[in-house]
């Protein structure tokens, strides 16, 4: 059996103690709601400190897949960097200190710039987490004599061939009175794979204990208004079942209201924030009278009501996914306001702008006037009569009718500031556009590319959005766009919601271009002009092409 290379040995001591590291904090963390998950804290920071362009291509390209990708990059690159500092131990012990306490601060770094941390328990938990594993490499880097022979004590070997020293450890195990326990190559394997083990599965125990705390504390459970003790809370304005008439039976249409479990979801927070509701507060400050501070109860003990409300991110590609319509339940944002003082007349120029701010410190801003025009910005706190779920924001978000989720529906909220113009939230700082009106798009649902299909009666169908627009037509092309045919529509469930369609085409056999296109409550028929997301919301033409045989 041939000796390890000393390289990969010191590697792997470096990248197994790391894993030791990160499965202690990561235990921690499980037990502990305050001590941040440090490898969740990094990425995080990975992501608030990219380029916008670069920020916004990963969200778009990788989707919903960016969470899992950055969490593996930030693994990988760990634990190479540990492999290295442990050979660079071998080499110079000081060096290879410094590193360590370079990323000791950056994990400190990172972890204080988690919502809800506190910094003692983290502070131990991480200095413990690294002391430990630097304490696994070396006892690693021990049993393999590479850390404790002394060169006097070297048995005669062969010069090294591969131009590094040779691994004196692994031929000869009388060699090393220093204290290194020499192994020889499976042994060493043994230890590391145990060490690594034990690291992985200490991850797992934390993982699997945070998320059961997750559970505990939203669970989609039915909403607390009017059940609460010693509050005044009732809902004041439920909304009967949407009219079968507002839903076309066509098979592959999307239902009228997206099941919270299949809605759309996007964030920046690798980890949703767990807000404890008996501690939760939202303060409305600012340019405004009357700051004021509202605990759960004090909210709910505003008049509360459900809005049907589209929401759609401004990342969606043209019939993309990112759209759901929701049956929020919520107080209204311009009561929350009055509270505050806060009246359509008082705005001036400094607090022309409402920034909504989350306890994971996101941002988003859009015209105060938007939340005093009548329309059904909620502050909700429910969606389809349940509890927020923790991924959509719980306890508390924003929900605003005819803007994009970036400016306008800030999850696990728990600010309300009123201020100029020329505050720009997060997206905006990342070079999106500054205003966020939702763009009217229409999408078909019910015929895809790869669908064999027949000739004889198809039913193209889907939905059309102009949030607090409204859809007045939709139109379906079978040529290209050549010729236009009305389709049939459901009834609008709300001005805010998009509305369901349905074309019956009488197919022939051949290859067909199929478009769509809807016009809005105004009468503006959305446009043709192909955009992408960035910088203002992707727009043009739904259109596939099928195969009738
Ligand atoms: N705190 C917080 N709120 C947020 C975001 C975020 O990153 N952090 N993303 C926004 C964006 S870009 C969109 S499109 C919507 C998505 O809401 P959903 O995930 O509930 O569908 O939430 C908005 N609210
Ligand atoms: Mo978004």
């Amino acid at each position: 059996m041939k000796s390890m290379n000393i390289k990969v040995r010191a590697f792997v001591a470096g990248a197994v103690g790391m894993i030791v590291a990160f499965g202690i904090v990561e235990l921690v963390h499980g037990i502990v709601d305050t001590v941040p998950s440090v490898l969740v804290a990094v990425a995080q920071r990975v992501i608030e400190f990219t380029p916008g362009g670069f920020a916004t291509t990963a969200i778009e390209v990788l989707g919903a897949a960016d969470i899992p990708v950055l969490i593996t990059m930030t693994i990988i690159l760990t634990l190479a960097l540990a492999g290295f500092l442990a050979y660079l131990s071998l080499k110079s012990r000081i060096a290879a200190l410094v590193g360590l306490v370079v990323l000791a601060a950056v994990a400190l770094a990172s972890s204080f710039s988690e919502p809800l941390f506190a910094p003692i328990p983290t502070v131990i938990t991480i200095l413990g987490a690294l002391y430990a594993g630097s304490f696994v490499a070396r006892f690693l880097l021990n049993s393999s004599g590479l850390r404790t022979v002394e060169p006097a004590t070297k048995p005669a070997s062969p010069p090294a061939s591969d131009g590094g020293p040779r691994l004196a450890g692994v031929r000869s195990k009388e060699a090393h009175s220093t204290g290194g326990i020499a192994v020889g190559r499976r042994n060493f394997l043994l230890l590391s794979g145990g060490a690594a083990v034990a690291g992985l599965a200490a991850t797992g125990a934390g993982r699997w204990l945070g998320s059961e705390g997750a559970g505990e504390i939203s669970s989609a459970a039915p909403l607390p208004v009017g059940s609460q003790v010693g509050s005044t809370a009732s809902i004041t304005e439920t909304l009967p079942p949407p009219l079968p008439e507002a839903s076309l039976d066509v098979t592959g249409m999307p239902p009228l209201i997206t099941p919270a479990d299949d809605f759309y979801l996007i964030d920046t927070a690798l980890s949703s924030p767990r807000i404890n509701v008996d501690n939760w507060t939202l303060k409305v400050m600012g340019e405004v009278d009357n700051p004021i501070e509202l605990s759960y109860n004090d909210l709910i003990s505003l008049p509360t009501r459900e809005a049907d409300v589209t929401l759609s991110c401004i990342s969606n590609e043209v019939g993309g996914g990112l759209v759901s319509n929701g049956r929020w339940t919520g107080v209204l944002l311009s009561d929350v306001l009055k509270e505050a003082g806060v009246s359509p007349e008082k705005i001036t120029s400094a607090s022309e702008q409402l920034v909504g701010r989350s306890a994971d410190g996101w941002t988003a801003g859009f015209p105060t006037e938007t939340a005093l025009d009548g329309r059904e910005a909620l502050v909700a706190f429910g969606l389809n009569e349940s509890e927020l779920p923790l991924k959509h924001g719980y306890p508390v978000r924003l929900v605003v009718p005819g803007l994009y989720g970036y400016v306008s529906a800030t999850k696990w909220l728990t600010e309300l500031e009123l201020t100029n113009w020329d505050f720009d939230a997060y997206w905006i700082q990342r070079s999106w556009a500054k205003e966020g009106p939702i763009m009217t798009q229409s999408r078909i649902d019910t015929v895809a590319e790869e669908d064999s299909l027949t000739a004889g009666t198809i039913q193209i169908g889907g939905v059309a959005w102009a949030p607090h627009r409204g859809i007045d037509r939709v139109e379906v092309s079978t040529d290209d766009g050549e010729t236009w045919n009305d389709a049939q529509l459901a009834a609008q469930l709300a001005l805010d919601t998009w509305r369901q369609y349905v074309y019956d085409w009488e197919a022939q056999p051949g290859e067909h271009t199929i478009k769509v296109r809807a016009t809005d409550g105004d009468g503006e028929t959305q446009t043709e002009d192909e955009a992408a997301p960035h910088p203002a919301g992707a727009t043009g033409y739904h259109t596939i092409q099928v195969t009738v045989a």
